[in-house]
């Protein structure tokens, strides 16, 4: 990089309001000039620069990345910005480092709130910016504009641009005027002088060559330098006399082979502007030519000639005229080329833009009182010399500015060094080797050349270099661990960089929050701080969803801080931890980046039910998971042997269990056998769906099991069923000063997932006599969380039946009596406190899990006969009808040899089994026979609470009117009405289908 002489250098930035198409743009510089990263085939279409998950996903950017691009001999940085409103503060990253801007309109939507909003930003930051109208493709294929009209709409856009830089130059004017009137002269005067000379020329001029017309989707694009080369030798004018005359009203008079103002011309409205004429029909006609069914190949073929393109005879034959199309339009008129031409002639290179930008980045300090420390400051005014002039020499200062932090997961940093030797990444002298994410920094170097492995100090913006000792704080010292020049998501090592580049540089993780200046020397200024056009203003509070979880969720909350350059995590004067962040998408941004890359506590299970005993003393969270199939089944299975278990606690049985338990060789040990089964069951959980999920996750989900096995409380309903209470996960300290009940995993100790243990008694940890009771009476509340499980599983919430192949986790925190001084008025309002809220947590645990259950959205699940008939073969017809009644789902069917007999098997739902055989035998006249047994149980996939929500549903099924038959609601609804509870059945389900119902006398 270092050869390169700064001259040849560009740094630039694409700002637009979100969606005119920015990504897609830089796609195509990318696939041209970016050494090959990105198959010109894709341009357009894969987003090179949006490499987040999340970005591909919503098809939006959601952070500023730069790439290194080599167009001919320059070397041009590019930093793609996102436009969505919630994203700007990574506009003004992107700006503070580049030197100029391609401000981008979308040609059919015209300038909107953000195009202010990056114009603005251009101008702050004193970017010379760059116009680029995109999608001119929709003016011609979707709205169907003829050239004139396209011509006037073009004309307003970049008027309107205009207007907005003149505006903003004007207000400058005004406070520079203002402020000379105040009086306030001297150093500052000279500046301003600068502005009140600007003329008030457009900054926007197409003949100037900084506005061009481009369709970054088809990869064309064209400024009128490109035409007026071309018509010059054609129609014999000078260059720079079609520039001027290519654009605003300006005619060519056929006859006198002149260009004409509009009165030269006559022929009334009929006269077209040289830009339509000459640039804008060709383009529409060649638009036209390609697009239109068995369009005219001969304009095609002329466009081909007049302009000497070369063009693949296969692409020109291609069935799709889009892709001709393409292919005639990107050689003609490549948009790459048109794009980085316009930057290499109308931006600044580093050198020029320094000195433009200077009174922005360092802007002159008045200094009150310079007899003092005046070495500092010739020094510090010495640095801000070398900035102005963009100095590399190796003896300049070293001065750069990070405009942010971003991390990169560790695994993505290059593995190889400079000379091929490989790296050990996972040593970070950044000190933020604790994770597995890496934090780089997002810098520009103004001045001197950095290195590897250099020592630098980072000036805080408070950093005030005449005020020496105590400004301590505000400057670290820091060794430079490696430099990066990046090509999107990639990231290519180098040993140093001149003034003038963007790099990315590790080993700022511990020294920079947000942004800082780095200089080699102390005798420096901070950088004036960057402008953030919005603050952030929503604001959540986070926890995890575990609340032993709290120290992950703080380190994450603290790296995401760091990761993002406008998300603020405060602390609540209630403890919450809040996150604020720009608007919704920005927030959901941010929490899943905590979720999968830095927390990774706030899992998708954090939904927990809460209900508070009447009394307010007792909180119960309840959460529910599903249990895998095979393990449900298991339980159901061995819920004799289960039973045997759990009750023989006391007596002869768990001797003899104990003894089986010991007498290992005898193989054949039922719980031993039971205890496989469970784990093999899990497993087979982990295996079917480890084809896509890595060895990873599998392993966590092994390790999961393995301590969820550890946790079972007792089963249900009735001690022996299906579904599985946990014991809280928490270690039962809890900040306020509640304390949880524990419970004991029982089942677990009896099945031998945990030794049996004296389970550390509680109470004796508790420090106080007032807190010793308050373990004692959580103690006592077991019993009734157990019964409220057993009450709850034995009834479900949908129709009052057990409960199938579900885990609840429970957690009940009991709280001290509040005003326990006040003896009397608290046993005045609860006379018995102990019997009364034993019996209120039953019903809140109860409660609590129905609701949990309803709220995971529960299927029903239905008893299943497996089913054999022997059919002669004429009565297959009939015997299939009756298995589609009853909704049987056939397995398999056989002809058996040497008989007239097909056998087939299926499942039958017991509940549609009632008459089956009679019903056979009546359709098949006797013929056939069936066998009934019963099976298993299985899940109906239909959601009992079915209504059209999204769009599509809502179209397929209207209102609700047109949906099928819900066969797990009409289950629901007979069982309901047989039990006597309540059904929602409307009378009137549709009132404007009922109406011929209506008697008419
Ligand atoms: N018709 C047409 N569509 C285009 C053109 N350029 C981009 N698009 C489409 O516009 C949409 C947005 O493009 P992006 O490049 O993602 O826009 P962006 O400006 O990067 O958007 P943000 O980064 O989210 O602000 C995509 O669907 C593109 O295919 C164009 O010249 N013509
Ligand atoms: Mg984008």
């Amino acid at each position: 990089m270092g050869e390169f002489d700064r001259k040849k250098i560009r740094n630039i930035c694409i700002l637009a309001h979100v969606d005119h198409g920015k990504t897609t743009l830089a796609d195509h510089l990318i696939a041209s000039y970016g050494g090959g990263v990105l198959h010109p085939k894709q341009a357009g279409r894969l987003r090179f620069m949006d490499y987040l998950d999340e970005e591909q996903r919503r098809a939006i950017t959601m952070k500023s990345s730069s790439i290194a691009l080599q167009y001919k001999d320059h070397s041009i940085n590019l930093i793609d910005s996102p436009g969505h409103m919630d994203f700007c503060s990574e506009v003004s990253t992107a700006a503070r480092l580049s030197d100029g801007a391609l401000v981008l309109v979308d040609a059919v939507e015209g300038v909107h709130i953000q195009t202010h909003a990056v114009l603005r930003q251009a101008w702050i930051e004193k970017l010379t910016p760059c116009l680029v109208l995109n999608k001119i493709d929709r003016l011609i294929c979707e709205l169907k504009l003829s050239p004139m009209e396209a011509y006037n709409r073009l004309q307003r856009i970049v008027h309107e641009v205009n207007g907005i830089m003149s505006a903003y130059k004007s207000e400058k004017y005004l406070s520079d005027v203002d402020s000379i009137l105040a009086g306030r002269s001297g150093e500052v005067g000279d500046e301003n002088l600068e502005f009140i000379e600007d003329d008030e020329e457009d900054t926007f001029q197409p003949h100037k060559g900084n506005v061009v017309f481009v369709c970054a989707l088809d990869g064309w694009g064209f400024g009128i330098g490109e035409f007026a080369g071309f018509y010059a030798l054609k129609l014999g004018a000078s260059v720079s006399a079609l520039l001027k005359a290519l654009w605003g009203p300006r005619y060519f008079n056929p006859k006198t082979k002149m260009i004409v103002g509009k009165k030269g011309i006559g022929g009334g409205n009929k006269a077209r502007p040289m830009f339509v004429q000459f640039v804008l029909e060709p383009l529409w006609q060649v638009y036209e030519a390609a697009l239109e069914a068995y369009g005219d190949r001969v304009v095609l073929e002329k466009v081909i000639k007049s302009f000497n393109l070369s063009i693949p005879p296969r692409d020109l034959q291609n069935k799709d005229p889009k892709a001709v199309l393409q292919s005639v339009m990107s050689r003609w008129l490549p948009l790459a080329d048109t794009i980085l031409s316009m930057v290499v002639k109308c931006l600044p290179d580093p050198i020029v833009a320094q000195s433009l930008r200077i009174t922005r980045l360092l802007p002159k300090r008045e200094v009150i009182n310079d007899a003092i420390e005046s070495d500092v400051l010739a020094e510090a005014e010495l640095v801000r010399k070398s900035v102005e002039a963009c100095d590399s020499s190796s003896e300049a200062p070293c001065v750069a500015f990070v405009s942010k932090m971003f991390a990169v997961p560790l695994k993505m940093l290059p593995q190889m060094g400079l000379h091929g030797e490989v790296l050990n990444n996972f040593t970070d002298y950044g000190g933020d080797g604790e994770s597995d994410e890496c934090f780089l920094a997002f810098a520009r170097i103004f001045s001197g050349v950095l290195c590897s492995g250099q020592r630098v100090f980072v000036l805080s913006a408070l950093y005030d270099p005449l005020k020496g000792e105590s400004m301590q704080k505000h400057v670290q010292e820091a060794e430079l661990h490696s430099l990066y020049l990046m090509m999107g998501q990639g990231l290519k090592p180098v040993a140093s960089a001149k003034a003038g580049n963007v790099v990315a540089i590790r080993g700022l993780g511990q020294h920079i929050l947000k942004s800082a200046t780095l200089s080699s020397t102390k005798s420096c200024w901070p950088f004036s701080s960057m402008v953030f056009q919005v603050s952030p203003t929503l604001k959540v509070a986070i926890e995890p969803s575990d609340p032993a979880d709290m120290a992950a969720l703080m380190k994450g909350l603290r790296l995401l801080n760091h990761a993002d350059p406008f998300v603020e995590v405060t602390v609540s004067s209630r403890g919450e931890h809040v996150l604020a962040a720009a608007g919704e998408v920005h927030l959901e941004r941010c929490i899943k980046d905590l979720k999968d890359r830095f927390a990774k506590v706030l899992s998708g299970s954090s939904e927990y039910i809460e209900r508070v005993t009447p009394n307010g003393r007792c909180v119960i969270r309840v959460q529910v998971m599903k249990l895998p199939p095979a393990l449900t089944k298991v339980l159901d299975e061995s819920s004799v042997l289960l039973g045997d278990l759990i009750r023989g606690k006391s007596g002869h049985m768990e001797k003899s269990l104990e003894c089986q338990r010991t007498s290992i060789v005898e193989g054949e040990n039922p719980i031993e056998a039971l205890k496989k089964r469970i784990i093999d069951a899990t497993e087979s959980d982990i295996m079917s769906g480890s084809s896509e999920i890595d060895k990873d996750r599998s392993e966590k989900c092994r390790i999961l099991w393995e301590r969820l096995l550890k946790r079972i409380w007792v089963l249900g309903p009735r001690q022996v069923g299906p579904n599985i209470l946990l014991t809280p996960n928490s270690t039962g300290k809890t900040t306020d000063c509640s304390v949880i009940v524990r419970g004991s995993p029982c089942v677990s100790e009896r099945l031998g997932f945990v030794s049996v243990s004296s389970n550390g008694d509680v109470a004796s940890e508790a420090s106080s006599v007032e807190t010793h009771s308050l373990y004692q009476e959580a103690e006592s509340l077991e019993s009734s969380i157990v019964s409220g499980f057993q009450l709850a599983t034995a009834a479900g919430p949908l129709c009052e039946e057990p409960m199938w192949g579900l885990a609840f986790v429970v957690e009940a925190y009991i709280s001290p009596l509040v005003g326990q001084s006040n003896e009397s008025e608290t046993s005045h309002q609860q006379p018995e406190p102990y019997g009364i809220l034993t019996g209120q947590v039953m019903t809140a645990v109860k409660d609590a899990c129905r609701a949990a259950v309803l709220q995971n959205k529960p299927r029903l699940v239905e008893a299943m006969y497996f089913c054999e008939l022997n059919t002669p073969t004429e009565y297959l017809g009939p015997m299939y009808a009756v298995l589609a009644r009853r909704r049987a789902r056939v397995l398999k069917e056989e002809m058996q040899e040497g008989s007239p007999l097909f056998t087939v098997h299926a499942y039958v739902p017991v509940a549609e089994s009632f008459g089956f055989a009679d019903e056979l035998r009546r359709w098949t006249s006797g013929a056939s026979s069936a066998l009934l047994v019963l099976s298993h149980w299985e899940a109906l996939p239909e959601d009992p609470f079915f209504v059209p929500k999204t769009e599509e549903e809502l179209e397929e099924f209207g209102d609700g009117s047109s949906v099928l038959h819900n066969t797990a609601r009409k289950l629901i609804d007979a069982v309901r009405r047989r039990k006597g509870l309540p059904v929602e059945d409307k009378v009137v389900q549709h009132a404007t289908k009922q109406r011929t119902l209506a008697r008419k006398v």
